[in-house]
């Protein structure tokens, strides 16, 4: 049926006549019966991808273009006065991720539904996600992300419901689900577990505040509630058991239902990647639930053993759960005893108690869990995983070198090129002909255009053109006008000191004194920003703070702006990322030597033909190898040098400005009269002070390097045909990170679906 006829249907209207919140439903009810008609991947053996967070995205431009029909339906659009773009807006994006590891979890079933796997991603129905980030008095202020309308992707599954038992009490779930289209293809589901006691009405006005204590009706109302209180953290293992234990259900009611008559044999018909350890519940709930069924304990532990398979994705230590036992007996009493099982056989077998999942203060190393319990464990680039074997995880990779297995990450084309760079895309299909749609690898067929000087102009003119309409976000998203000419040199990801989007706000500096001694850039720079903090992070907070007050000066500035501006986008979620992709030149991933597990913002840059400046760290690594060194620009101390640093412990920040004032100088600024007079004193004091005292992530470590291979990149800016070739190679070496390739190598190496 065509949308005419749909919305004639839905609202006895001519399509020219609808409002665009009508053709929205339209669409959306008409693209939902499209996804049901192709009908679902099938198989013996199903992969369940749980995780925490799925950062899928608005989902209507997507579907449309996954069903081959978004040219169809925008030209019919259009034909009656209207404009995809607008019906666009209307979809609301849910917020269900924090970043990297939740945006990689939905590219992973996007392409698990292309490749045609039996698949699905388990995750929770968050009522309000993560938080909505709106600026106040230049600080970041949480407020609820609502998203569930009566016309969002997701439909009320009501054949699916489990009991989840917890000390005291139990929930019933409720499932919602939303189809995940793939191109050219069929379909599988992200299942969204919910339970209906939650109450929105609980959240205090338009704060992220609420009772932590009435779980029935909390439950599912945010992610990740603040963890910096004891009470925080016990909802989130209500969350996480409440999630693990559904999907566990789910796996087996499923594997029975595919005719699985002994579940000593589940491991052919099921396998559960562990996205990080938020999932690694999911262990002990296998085997209660198994053992409730006939097996023995053995026998469970060996199925489990052969299902489970773990992504680790950080080897900050702070970020690696260890739950206190007296936590998980206020939550789960009835998983204590297989925990304590599972670390008495551990021990039984290894006497190094760096390995116990138990340890001396009776907290639950989760990864330890995972690792012991599961068939496979993975790192997701090739630098990280080496990391894990040789330091991070030695201990354990002594033990089980065969589970050690790399999967550098990846990203779907369908989104971060098709969609969000139409006329990169259709300017490819012109030269090397719609193949790389399917086949990543294709886009090296670019290369033999590297000389081709009208290719080259083009691309210069599409790079333009996607500049031109990110002029227009920023405006309506932070009120400041950017120069569409200008070189656009962006750092979005999210806050952390690790990542040192404080590195680059030293270089801003920088930059802005040499303007006002006079000294001017041949092209005018944007240095755009795009962050969310964690709620209770202090420092991150003040870094973005700090940044805002560069915006204000430098832009009101007028001896400077036309020079150079800054902008910190607000609320930088997918849509934003969509519209800052394409007009990027200079991407920043500037994170310390070791400590970005891969990154995929870097990836989504370099597929739109941004040029990375980067540290050889995480993925960077394997784009500076594929790209070679004339197409990146490399800074900074090697990974080896930064881990020796720490073992050695002797990083001092003050000798960096003690022994050059050039660096005492950048640091000093930030308590300078300028910054005071737009700024808050405590929170560029602190920041000030965390740089002097501490500077955990080493920022001094490589600014003067930074600084240096920076200028470089701005000065070759100008040359602008060679610089439209250092775009070119990087979009013709972009296929490696597909996330078809790395699903494929999961399901090579790890799952081995039929
Ligand atoms: C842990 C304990 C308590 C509360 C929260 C957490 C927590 C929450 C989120 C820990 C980690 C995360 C998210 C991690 C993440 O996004 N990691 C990123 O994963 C990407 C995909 O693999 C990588 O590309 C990034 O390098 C990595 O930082």
């Amino acid at each position: 049926m065509r949308l005419s006829e749909v919305v004639r249907e839905q609202f006895n209207k001519n399509l020219s006549e609808a409002t665009n919140e009508e053709i929205y439903v339209a669409l959306l009810k008409m693209t939902k019966e499209a996804i049901k008609d192709k009908g679902y991947n099938e198989g013996k053996k199903k992969i369940y991808y749980i995780s925490a967070e799925f950062l899928i995205g608005k989902l209507l431009s997507n579907n449309l273009i996954n069903l081959g029909i978004y040219d169809e339906i925008s030209k019919e659009l259009a034909d009656n006065g209207k404009n995809i773009a607008e019906i666009e807006e209307v979809e609301l994006e849910p917020s269900l991720g924090n970043g990297g590891l939740g945006r990689l979890a939905a590219c992973f079933i996007d392409s698990i539904a292309t490749l045609g796997m039996n698949g699905a991603g388990v995750t929770l129905n968050y009522h309000l996600g993560l938080f909505k980030q709106v600026f106040e008095n230049k600080l970041q202020k949480e407020t609820p992300n609502y998203w569930i309308t009566d016309n969002c992707w997701s439909t009320r599954n009501n054949e699916r419901s489990y009991e989840v038992p917890f000390k005291g009490f139990s929930l019933k779930s409720t499932l919602y689900d939303i189809d995940v289209c793939g191109y050219d293809s069929k379909a599988i589901k992200l299942h969204l577990f919910d339970v209906d006691t939650v109450d929105e009405g609980m959240v205090q006005g338009d704060s992220i505040r609420f009772d932590q204590h009435d779980i029935a009706r909390n439950l599912t109302l945010f992610i990740y509630p603040d963890d910096s209180t004891k009470d925080g953290q016990l909802l989130r293992i209500y969350q996480q058991y409440f999630m693990v234990s559904n999907g566990a259900q789910l796996a087996i009611a499923e594997a029975k239902e595919r005719g699985c008559t002994d579940l000593r044999d589940l491991a052919d018909y099921v396998v559960i990647q562990i996205n990080d350890t938020h999932p690694s519940m999911v262990i002990p709930e296998l085997i209660r639930l198994m053992t409730a069924e006939g097996l023995s304990t053995d026998e469970a532990i060996e199925v489990v053993k052969k299902t489970c398979a773990y992504t680790n994705h950080t080897i900050l230590a702070e970020a690696l759960e260890k739950w206190p036992i007296e936590y998980l007996e206020e939550v789960v009493p009835h998983l204590l005893p297989i925990i304590r099982d599972l670390d008495r056989r551990v021990r039984e077998q290894y006497s190094d108690p760096s390995v116990a999942i138990i340890d001396e203060w009776n907290r639950v190393h989760m990864a330890h869990m995972d690792i012991h319990y599961s068939f496979s464990v993975n790192g997701v680039a090739a630098l990280h995983t080496d990391i894990l074997k040789d330091s991070e995880l030695n201990n354990f990779y002594k033990i089980y070198p065969e589970k050690f297995n790399n999967k550098t990450n990846g990203i779907t084309f369908r989104r971060w090129l098709m969609y969000c760079n139409r006329d990169l895309t259709s300017f490819i299909t012109e030269l090397i002909g719609d193949g790389f749609k399917k086949n990543a690898d294709e886009l090296e067929k670019l290369l033999q255009f590297k000389d081709d000087d009208a290719v080259l102009e083009r691309l210069i003119e599409i790079k333009k053109a996607a500049k031109k309409n990110l002029v227009g976000f920023i405006k309506s998203n932070t009120g400041e006008d950017i120069n569409e000419d200008a070189i656009y040199d962006i750092q979005v990801k999210r806050l952390h000191e690790y990542k040192r989007q404080q590195l680059n706000v030293l270089y801003i500096i920088h930059k802005y004194l040499e303007i006002k001694e006079g000294k001017k850039p041949e092209t005018p720079i944007n240095f755009i920003f795009g962050a969310k903090a964690a709620p209770a992070y202090v420092i991150a907070k003040d870094i973005i703070h700090v940044i805002i007050c560069l915006q204000n000066l430098i832009n009101n500035d007028p001896e400077v702006s036309p020079y150079m501006k800054v902008v910190m986008v607000q609320n930088y979620n997918v849509t934003a990322g969509e519209k800052l992709f394409p007009a990027c030149d200079i991407s920043e991933q500037i994170s310390l030597a070791s400590k970005e597990a891969s990154g995929t913002g870097n990836m989504k840059f370099m597929l739109n033909g941004a040029v990375t400046i980067g540290t050889m760290d995480g993925a960077n690594v394997e784009i500076a190898e594929l790209v070679g060194e004339d197409n990146i620009y490399i800074f900074g101390e090697s990974s080896e040098a930064v881990i020796e640093h720490y073992n050695k412990g002797d990083y001092r920040s003050f000798d960096y400005i003690k022994r050059n004032p050039e660096i005492a100088k950048l640091v000093g600024f930030l308590l300078s009269p300028e910054m005071l007079s737009v700024g808050h004193y405590d929170h560029l004091a602190r920041l000030h002070k965390e740089l002097v005292m501490k500077d955990w992530f080493m920022t001094l470590l490589d600014i003067e390097d930074y600084i240096k291979v920076k200028d470089q990149a701005f000065a070759d800016y100008n040359d602008r045909k060679a610089w439209a070739k250092k775009m070119l190679v990087n979009i013709a070496k972009a296929g490696y990170f597909s996330s078809d390739r790395t699903i494929k190598q999961y399901n090579d190496d790890i799952w081995k679906l039929n």
